[in-house]
């Protein structure tokens, strides 16, 4: 019983270590356009705009899929290195992800 429930507050406490970014889309821009950010880190896009955007990044690494306005999604960090992403829809809507 105690082993559960120590098992239970290590699953619970684990998601305190990764860190979430907030990245907001507004005027067809990323806002930041630059996160730098640790791998298992977590990326929450918003989509102020009034038209619909993704956040994909171009080595597949993650992808919002369509956002409509007013929506989010939240990403994962999966990999270190450098992460290009832009909006398919928007092909001049670039952002980077940097991972350590
Ligand atoms: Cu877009």
């Amino acid at each position: 019983m105690r082993t559960i429930i120590v098992l239970a507050l290590l699953a619970f406490a684990m998601p305190a270590f990764a860190a979430n970014h907030a990245v907001q889309i507004k005027g067809m821009k990323f806002n930041p356009a630059k996160i730098s950010a640790a791998v298992g880190d977590t990326i929450t896009f918003t989509n102020a705009d009034s038209m619909t955007h993704t956040a994909t990044a171009l080595d597949g690494s993650f992808d919002t899929g369509h956002l409509a306005a007013g929506k989010s999604a939240k990403v994962k960090v999966s990999a270190a290195g450098a992460h290009p992403f832009h909006c398919t829809i928007h092909s001049s809507m670039k952002g980077i992800v940097t991972a350590k």
